[in-house]
């Protein structure tokens, strides 16, 4: 066999919670049907499929506030921290296929709860970093990097189910790209915390080589620690990826998207991945449906280290004749 240090510990997260609309919970077994692991397995990577998280089914969760579904949320980003942290444990990069994006809380906490200080690069057309009194739509889904940063501990009320969950992210280690819908609270946090943004704005002028570039020059120079990449893909163009709850005009072309995954995954540092919001119900077309999954497929190739360039095995030897 030809594997070469990279290995993929993959967590389904069946889980729509963090969001009203149905159809996001199918996302891993979607993208696990599309090839991910026999894909992975024959660029060299060695695979380990951990299944899908088993959620508890919460009945009683009345809003708290305008905050939707909070209990349901709470427990299973605690199930799915754990998940994370074994999957981490036994020397893996952890793959976490959503469902929604509260997830990344569990996602997050549990890397860090494995490997210590991180460095979080967010991929998404939001910033999703509501809290849960700034929301006015109360989704989850638009608020899990309020519950994560140290800096907004003490704007982030006491919630049912979220008592296992301490802050574990600093504002200067986070770094979002391909930002274009952010609320005005958002908007405010963003500048108030200091957080290095890459929006569309930044992409358009830059261009995406220099955005990765000083990405990477930006977290390294807080000091190398492991990456956890969050990858919504609504970040990509709703033209290439449709097929997801929050659709936004304007954004990243599929080779961008590409190039922020290899550029990563040439850190060596990338230590956990998300690849969240693929909903197959949001299509019009089977071919909506097809166009997102398999972009969502070749963003996790290229994190582990697939160059649009070629690769071959570092032992490669040319047959004699
Ligand atoms: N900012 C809006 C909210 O807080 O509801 C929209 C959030 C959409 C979040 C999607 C998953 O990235
Ligand atoms: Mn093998
Ligand atoms: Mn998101
Ligand atoms: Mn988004």
């Amino acid at each position: 066999h030809h594997h070469h240090g990279r290995s993929a510990g993959i967590i389904g997260a069946p889980f729509s919670r963090g969001q009203p609309r149905g159809g996001v919970e199918r996302g891993p077994d979607l993208i696990r049907a599309a090839g991910l692991l026999n894909r992975l397995h024959e660029q060299g990577c060695a695979v380990k499929d951990y299944g899908n998280v088993a959620f508890e089914d919460v009945v009683q969760d009345e809003p708290v506030g305008l905050v939707k579904r909070v209990r349901a949320v709470g427990s299973a980003n605690q199930r799915l921290s754990e998940a994370v942290q074994a999957v981490k444990r036994d020397g893996h990069t952890s793959v976490m296929l959503g469902g929604d994006h509260s997830l990344a809380i569990g996602s997050i906490h549990g890397h860090s709860a494995a490997v210590g200080d991180l460095s979080v690069v967010w991929v998404d057309a939001h910033a999703d970093i509501n809290t849960p009194l700034s929301s006015y739509t109360g989704n989850i889904h638009g608020q899990p990097m309020s519950y994560l940063l140290h800096e907004l501990h003490t704007k982030i009320p006491v919630l049912p189910n979220f008592s296992w969950l301490k802050p574990c992210v600093w504002a200067k280690d986070l770094v979002y790209v391909g930002l274009r819908d952010v609320d005005p609270a958002e908007h405010y946090i963003l500048k108030l915390l200091g957080v290095k943004v890459f929006s569309m704005s930044e992409v358009d002028q830059l261009g995406v080589s220099r955005v990765m570039e000083e990405t990477c020059d930006y977290l390294s120079a807080r000091g190398k620690k492991p990456i956890h990449l969050s990858y919504d893909i609504d970040a990509i163009d709703p033209s290439v990826t449709p097929v997801t709850g929050t659709p936004v005009a304007g954004g990243l072309t599929y080779r961008e998207g590409v190039y922020i995954a290899e550029h990563l995954s040439q850190t060596g540092l990338l230590s956990a991945v998300d690849l969240v919001e693929v909903n197959p119900l949001r299509g019009q077309t089977e071919e909506d449906v097809r166009s997102t999954v398999s972009t969502a497929v070749e963003l996790l190739l290229a994190c582990f280290g697939r160059l649009r360039g070629g690769n071959h095995p570092l032992d490669y030897r040319l047959p004699e004749p």
